[in-house]
This record gives structure tokens, C-alpha cells and sequence, in this order.
């Protein structure tokens, strides 16, 4: 999948970057993702989008967790990938670059990102269920620890936004701003089905940047983009 000398040239000009990752930048890492390939993850039985949900979490907590520590429990054998070692070189690029990511698994940091606005919360911390207090969770806590809040003693949830909850909004204010500014803007790696991450690309083509899609399958964004790079992000984004 070469890189056609103008997208270069663009690239090598821009002032103002910004890139949203999503589920396949970290597929190549051996972190599964939740849709594409004709799929939808499942666990035991259940759709993933009914135990990921704001309604899960009231009515039954305990399979919550059993969820997300299994999902912590993959993510402890995985590492950063070739497509996030070519973001965290981005960042000392450009005069102005930002990185949204959708993903709860870490490995942007790990790859040496300094700054990344995580829209869906991280797999590795808890919060309360009452006081909100943050948590932060060792890979090797599998089943998670703590239980209860030490301030409140209420239970704690995984920290990561699921349907029908809120997104941070600091967070989602920057992601929002920024790609209303950048001049370039990348949608790597995820299906562009889930809202409002999806709506930052939206927002940037609108506010005139230009918009490239990194993905090896056709999505709701393809067709509204300026470039399409079919292939998978781990071979794309270096070639850059
Ligand atoms: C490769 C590759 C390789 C493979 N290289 N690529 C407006 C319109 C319609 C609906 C809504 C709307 N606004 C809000 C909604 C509702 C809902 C929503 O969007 N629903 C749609 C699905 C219909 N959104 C919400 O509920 C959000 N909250 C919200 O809006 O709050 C306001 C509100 C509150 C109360 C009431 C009403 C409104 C919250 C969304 C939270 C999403 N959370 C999850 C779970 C996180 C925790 C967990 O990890 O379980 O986040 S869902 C799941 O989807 C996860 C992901 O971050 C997210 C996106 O998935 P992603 O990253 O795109 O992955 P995949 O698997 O879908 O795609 C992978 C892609 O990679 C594929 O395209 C492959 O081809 C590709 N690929 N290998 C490059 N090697």
C-alpha cells in the first residue's frame, strides 16, 4: 500500500495533525476487536454492547467484572504494535499534534505517546460507584483489586464509558476543538459506528481538513473521506 507523493506531501506540510484510533490499531498487537470481520464480540452469550452498557453496571456488576478482567487478562500479554511506535514519532513532528483514541487498553502510553485524550476511560483503572474516586489497577490484578472504595466504601466499577454513559468531558471538549482546527485529520483503525468519537471526523472534514482512513475494510466513513489507505495500521502509518 504505497503512499501517493502527494498524501506525502500533505503529510510533510501539515502544521496541525490530528488522529482518532479506534479497536484495529491494536489488532495487530493481539487485542481483539469488537466488530469488523464479519463479527461482533461475544461473551458468553451476551453481545458485547449489552455487558459494555450503563445498564449492566445498575443490574449486574460481578458479570462486569468478570468481562473486563478477562479482557485485562489478554491485554497483559500484549505489546505496542509498529502503528502506535508511528504515533508516538508523530508527536514530534508536527507543531501541533493530537491523539484521540477510543481504546481502554493503554498501549498508545506504552508506546510512548506523552499526551492521548482516552475517550472511552482505561481498562487498568476503577472508579467508585459513588464518589467517583479513581483506582489504579496493576496488569497482574486479575480478578480486580480493590473491591470496595477505601474513602466510601461503596463498590468500584471499571473506569471506561460504556453505552449510555457520558463521555469525560475535558477529554471530549479537546478531542472536539482540535479537530475543528487541524488541517489533517487520520481515522485509524475503527468503524466509525459509535458516537460521539465518530462525529470528530465528521467535525474536522466540515471545518475543512482534509480526511484519511486507515483501515484494511470499508466503513460509514469511507465515503465521506479524501483518502483511503486499505491496509492494516501496523504496515500504513510507517510508511509515512
Ligand atoms: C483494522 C485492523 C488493522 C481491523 N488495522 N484497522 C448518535 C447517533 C447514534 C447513536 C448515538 C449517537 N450518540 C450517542 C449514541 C449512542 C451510543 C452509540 O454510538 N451507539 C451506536 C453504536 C449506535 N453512544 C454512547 O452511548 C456513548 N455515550 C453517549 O453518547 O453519551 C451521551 C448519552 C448518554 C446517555 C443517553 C444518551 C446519550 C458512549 C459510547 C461508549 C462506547 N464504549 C465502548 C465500550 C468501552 C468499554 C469496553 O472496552 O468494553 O467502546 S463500545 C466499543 O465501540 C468500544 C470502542 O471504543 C467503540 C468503537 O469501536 P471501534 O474502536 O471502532 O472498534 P470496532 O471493533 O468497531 O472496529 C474495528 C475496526 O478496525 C474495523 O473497522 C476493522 O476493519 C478495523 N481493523 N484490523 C486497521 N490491523
Amino acid at each position: 500500500m504505497p503512499i501517493s507523493p502527494r498524501l506525502k506531501e500533505i503529510f510533510q506540510n501539515a502544521k496541525s495533525v490530528c488522529v482518532l484510533t479506534g479497536a484495529g490499531i491494536s489488532a495487530e498487537s493481539g487485542v481483539p476487536t469488537f466488530r469488523g470481520g464479519g463479527n461482533a464480540a461475544v461473551w458468553k452469550g451476551m453481545p458485547f454492547d449489552q455487558i459494555s452498557s450503563a445498564r449492566m453496571v445498575r443490574e449486574n456488576l460481578n458479570e462486569v467484572w468478570e468481562w473486563f478482567d478477562y479482557r485485562r487478562g489478554v491485554l497483559k500479554d500484549c505489546e505496542p504494535n509498529p502503528a502506535h511506535f508511528a504515533l508516538a514519532e508523530w508527536q514530534n513532528r508536527f507543531a501541533d499534534f493530537t491523539l484521540v483514541t477510543q481504546n481502554v487498553d493503554g498501549l498508545h502510553h506504552r508506546a510512548g505517546s506523552r499526551e492521548v485524550l482516552e475517550l472511552h476511560g482505561n481498562i487498568n483503572r476503577s472508579s467508585c460507584t459513588n464518589c467517583e474516586k479513581r483506582f489504579q489497577m496493576n496488569a497482574e490484578d486479575v480478578p480486580h483489586k480493590p473491591e470496595v472504595c477505601d474513602r466510601c466504601e461503596a463498590r468500584v466499577r471499571p473506569d471506561v464509558v460504556l453505552f449510555g454513559e457520558m463521555l469525560p468531558m475535558d477529554a471530549f471538549l479537546k478531542a472536539e476543538q482540535k479537530s475543528r482546527e487541524c488541517d489533517l485529520f487520520f481515522v485509524v483503525g475503527t468503524s466509525a459506528l459509535v458516537y460521539p468519537a465518530a462525529g470528530l471526523a465528521e467535525i474536522a472534514k466540515f471545518s475543512g481538513a482534509r480526511l484519511v482512513e486507515i483501515n484494511p475494510e470499508e466503513t460509514p466513513m469511507t465515503g465521506f473521506c479524501d483518502e483511503v489507505l486499505r491496509g492494516k495500521a501496523g504496515e500504513v502509518l510507517p510508511l509515512f
